[in-house]
C-alpha cells in the first residue's frame, strides 16, 4: 500500500494511540509544499515571495517554488511537475483567471490539496481547490473610485481618466476596473478616455502613459493604475513630458507598497489603496490544517486600507512591504 501523507497522518495517530510507535518516530518527514509563483513583475510580487519563502521556513515546511515570469503555460508546467513529484499541497497564485480547469483536475485525480493564494480562478467545480485567500480586488476599485469621487466633489467636470490595467484577463485587472466603474460610472462627470494594459510592470506603465500623453496630452485630469508599479513608469513620463505628477494629473494606484510611499512622500502620487502582499504565514497555518485533516474556510479574505498622500510620511515607517 502506498501511503499518501493523509493516510501517513492517520497511521501515525493510530500507531501512536496503541503505543505501537510513538509519534516522534515520524517527527521527520516535513511537509512538501509546492508552489507556483506567477513571476516577478512587481514590488507587491518581490514581496509576496518573500513572504512565502520565510513563512515556509519558520513552519518547517519543505518549499519547491517556481516562477512563472507571468506566462500560463509555465505556470501549468510547474503544477504538473508539482504533481508527478507528488507533494503533499500545491498552492499557486493563477496568472489569469481562466484555463486552469484541466491541470486542477489532474491535482484532484492525484489527491493532491490545491490552495489559491492572492488570485483567484474561475471554473464550474469549486471542489477543484480547497480554500482561496487574498484581497477582495472589486473592493480594492471601489475604494479607489470612492477616494476620487470625493476628491472631485466641487469639480464640475469633464474628469477625464486615464487607465492603466493590469495583465490581460487576471483576476486583480478585472475585478480593480469593475470596481472602479460601479462607483464612477454614478456620476456621468467621469469619463475614462483611454484604457490600455501595462501588465503591472514599471517599464510597460511608462511606455503606454508616453502613448496617452501623446494622444490626449492636457485633458488627461487623472490616471488610474491598477498597481503601485505602473504608476511609478507612468509618473516618469508624465514628468518628461514637462507636467506635474499628483498635481496637473491626480493619480491614483494600489498596493501600497513601499515605493509608493516614497513617491507619496515626494508629493508625486495622491492615494495608493492598500493591498496586502504578506499571505505567507496564512498559507502555511492552511497547509498545515489540511494535511492534519482540519478543516479550513473556502474564502480568507485579507483586510485593508487605503493611504492618501498627507498621511505617508507617518505610515511610512510602520510599513512591511
Ligand atoms: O497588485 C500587482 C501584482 O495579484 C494582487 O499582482 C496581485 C497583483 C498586484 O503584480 O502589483
Amino acid at each position: 500500500m502506498t501511503l499518501n501523507r493523509r493516510t501517513l497522518t492517520a497511521a501515525m495517530a493510530a500507531a501512536s494511540l496503541t503505543g505501537a510507535l510513538p509519534l516522534s518516530a515520524f517527527a521527520q518527514k516535513k511537509i512538501v509544499l509546492g508552489f507556483a509563483q506567477v513571476g516577478a513583475e512587481s514590488e507587491w510580487r518581490t514581496a509576496n515571495t518573500e513572504s512565502i519563502k520565510s513563512s515556509a521556513a519558520e513552519a518547517g515546511i519543505d518549499l519547491k517554488f517556481s516562477d512563472a515570469q507571468q506566462k500560463q503555460e509555465n505556470q501549468i508546467k510547474a503544477i504538473r511537475s508539482y504533481i508527478a513529484q507528488k507533494v503533499d499541497v500545491i498552492a499557486f497564485s493563477p496568472v489569469v483567471e481562466t484555463g486552469f480547469e484541466t491541470v486542477l483536475r489532474e491535482a484532484k485525480a492525484a489527491k493532491i490539496p490545491v490552495v489559491l493564494t492572492d488570485r483567484s480562478v474561475k471554473v464550474k467545480d469549486d471542489s477543484l481547490y480547497v480554500t482561496f485567500m487574498g484581497s477582495d480586488f472589486i473592493e480594492e476599485g471601489r475604494k479607489a473610485g470612492r477616494w476620487l469621487v470625493d476628491k472631485m466633489k466641487d469639480n464640475p467636470g469633464p474628469v477625464n481618466i486615464v487607465e492603466l490595467q493590469g495583465t490581460v484577463g487576471s483576476a486583480p485587472a478585472i475585478d480593480r476596473k469593475k470596481g472602479f466603474e460601479e462607483i464612477i460610472g454614478k456620476d456621468p462627470k467621469f469619463k475614462i478616455i483611454r484604457s490600455q494594459t501595462g501588465d503591472f510592470t514599471r517599464a510597460k506603465g511608462k511606455e503606454v502613459m508616453e502613448a496617452f500623453l501623446k494622444a490626449e496630452g492636457k485633458k488627461i485630469n487623472v490616471l488610474y493604475a491598477h498597481n503601485d508599479d505602473m504608476a511609478i513608469g507612468a509618473i516618469q513620463a508624465i514628468e518628461e513630458a514637462g507636467m506635474k505628477p499628483a498635481k496637473d494629473i491626480t493619480i491614483i494606484s494600489i498596493d501600497a507598497v513601499k515605493g509608493a510611499f516614497e513617491a507619496m512622500m515626494a508629493g508625486k502620487l495622491n492615494v495608493s489603496v492598500e493591498c496586502s502582499p504578506l499571505l505567507g504565514p496564512q498559507l502555511m497555518s492552511a497547509v498545515k490544517d489540511i494535511v492534519a485533516g482540519k478543516p479550513v474556510p473556502k474564502r480568507i479574505i485579507t483586510q485593508e486600507g487605503i493611504f492618501p498622500m498627507e498621511v505617508a510620511a507617518a505610515e511610512f515607517p510602520k510599513r512591511k512591504y
